[in-house]
């Protein structure tokens, strides 16, 4: 006989463990599963860096102060010479991130979920249209769990999904190019760090093509720095390792510093899954593709999907009714809170990932695009149009108007996709349809701007 559970949540990263706290925290009966055991959990390469919006908008604002590895006022960002910087201000955390995972697991567990460690999601249980549970695997032994509903938290192995019919949009497949491949390192310093609260950001397409290297301080722990470099995936450029030793790490503010961690993975920077749920199913974080496409993080984000989940799948099993429809307002809450705002800039990411370095120069040392429109974009997801009209009045006739006149374009798509995903379905029926729109929109944004 298998065991019966409420729901089952596959991967105890941030956002499986985040999820389980919240499911658990309604009163449901809830098993948590992960490969990893209790004490590595959260144990995945990272910059760590959180926004403080994230922490407010999740409950999250109580965090020990012993997972708290830096706090961040600002970041700056250099053009490729270095020569043209700008600093966006924004409160934020570096956090533990094995710290977090196991603190938000601790919290479930705490509230009543069941957590079993080296134990792996096989494949889901499906019957009548319905995924019913899941078949696991633990100490050399497979055997089956069911459940009202389960959720894939298990990051980019897509452990549940990748395993259910194509034509459930929960299993969509990402491009390769729609992912940057990361790697860092932590390091402590020989001296101590400038400015400490103030992380920094690099783009350069030599350097790091189609990403940008990183250097993360932690400010809580003295000359401690994450460094980092993300490269676009699928086209063939090299090893993000060896980029930043032959880049980064040979610059003089390493020299003599010592290795405490290695590590990298792949992270999804496109837009959101088409929907997080279907019939029985639910997916959250990485899995769900609900990285930021610009910057690349995805711990805050992940979190938001698992409690527009957790949210969602309490109601229904209120209602007895955990079939695509009585799950839908997860996708309805996530587009509201995160998933239309990543869906606008991955447009500005595509955009981004085309230019040389010679135009990001001189987009950022001509000044069409400012601190404070930076400011917009990260927050809100909008970048003024007023931007790009101002920037052609004043620059047409000087110098590269044609970039000038791209990146007008490119804001009017950016409004055009907004306005798509405002309309996001109200039910699953008009998601076919819906998909159809975003998806041409994309292609006549491909053609129309980034090709010509
Ligand atoms: P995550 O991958 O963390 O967790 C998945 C869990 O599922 C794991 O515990 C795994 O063991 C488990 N699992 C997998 N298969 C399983 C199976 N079959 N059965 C059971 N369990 C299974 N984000 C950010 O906000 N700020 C930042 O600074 C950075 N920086 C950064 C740098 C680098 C180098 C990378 C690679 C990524 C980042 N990110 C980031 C992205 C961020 O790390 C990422 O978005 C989140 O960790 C995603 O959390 P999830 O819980 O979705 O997946
Ligand atoms: C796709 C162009 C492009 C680059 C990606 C993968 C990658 C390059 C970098 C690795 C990830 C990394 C270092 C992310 C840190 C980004 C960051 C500052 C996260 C914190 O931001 P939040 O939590 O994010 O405030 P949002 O945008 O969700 O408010």
């Amino acid at each position: 006989m298998s065991e019966k559970y409420d729901v089952v949540v596959a991967g105890a990263g941030v956002a499986g463990a985040y999820a389980a706290f919240r499911l658990a925290s309604a009163g449901l009966r809830v098993l948590v599963v992960d490969i990893k055991e209790f004490e590595r959990i959260g144990d995945k390469p990272c910059g760590d860096a959180i926004g403080g919006h994230h922490l407010s908008f999740l409950g999250l604002r109580d965090l020990p102060r012993d997972i708290i590895e830096g706090y961040v006022k600002g970041m700056d960002i250099y053009s490729p010479s270095g020569r043209a910087k700008f600093r966006v201000l924004g409160e934020g955390v570096e956090v533990d991130r094995v710290g977090l995972a196991r603190y938000l697991l601790k919290r479930a567990i705490d509230r009543g979920a069941e957590f079993r460690g080296r134990t792996a999601a096989v494949e889901p249980l499906i019957s009548g249209g319905y995924v019913r549970g899941l078949r696991l695997y633990s100490g050399c032994r497979t055997y089956e769990v069911t459940s009202s509903v389960v959720v894939d938290a298990t990051g980019n192995a897509r452990a549940v999904v990748r395993r259910l019919p194509k034509d459930w949009p929960v299993s969509e497949e990402a491009d390769p190019r729609d992912f940057n491949i990361a790697y860092r390192e932590v390091r402590v310093l020989k001296d101590e760090v400038e400015e400490p609260h103030i992380l920094r950001i690099h783009v350069s397409k030599t350097v790091a093509p189609g990403g940008y290297w990183w250097f993360f301080p932690y400010s809580e722990r003295r000359n401690y720095v994450n460094v980092g470099l993300g490269i676009q995936g699928g086209r063939g450029y090299p090893h993000p390792r060896d980029l930043l030793y032959r880049y980064v790490l040979n610059q003089r503010v390493f020299d003599g510093s010592t290795l405490v961690e290695a590590g990298g993975a792949p992270v999804p920077t496109r837009g959101p899954l088409s929907s997080l749920v279907w019939n029985g199913i639910a997916v959250v974080g990485d899995a769900a593709y609900t990285v930021n496409p610009v910057h690349g993080g995805g711990k805050g984000s992940s979190m938001v999907s698992s409690l527009c989940v957790a949210n969602a799948i309490v109601e229904a099993l209120d209602r007895g009714d955990a079939s695509a429809e009585g799950l839908w307002e997860a996708n309805i809450c996530y587009m509201n809170n995160y998933g239309t705002k990543q869906a606008v800039l991955d447009f500005f990411r595509r955009f981004l990932q085309e230019l040389s370095d010679e135009d990001l120069e001189f987009g950022m040392s001509a000044g069409i695009v400012k601190e404070e429109d930076l400011n917009a974009l990260s927050l809100k997801g909008e970048l003024e149009l007023s931007v790009a009209e101002k920037a052609i009045r004043l620059l047409s006739g000087l110098r590269r108007p044609s970039l000038l006149i791209k990146l007008r374009r490119v804001v009017e798509y950016m409004g055009r996709v907004r306005e798509v995903y405002e309309n996001y379905p109200r039910t699953p029926s008009q998601l076919v349809t819906w998909r159809l729109e975003v998806s041409e929109l994309l292609r006549d944004f491909e053609e129309r701007v980034l090709r010509h």
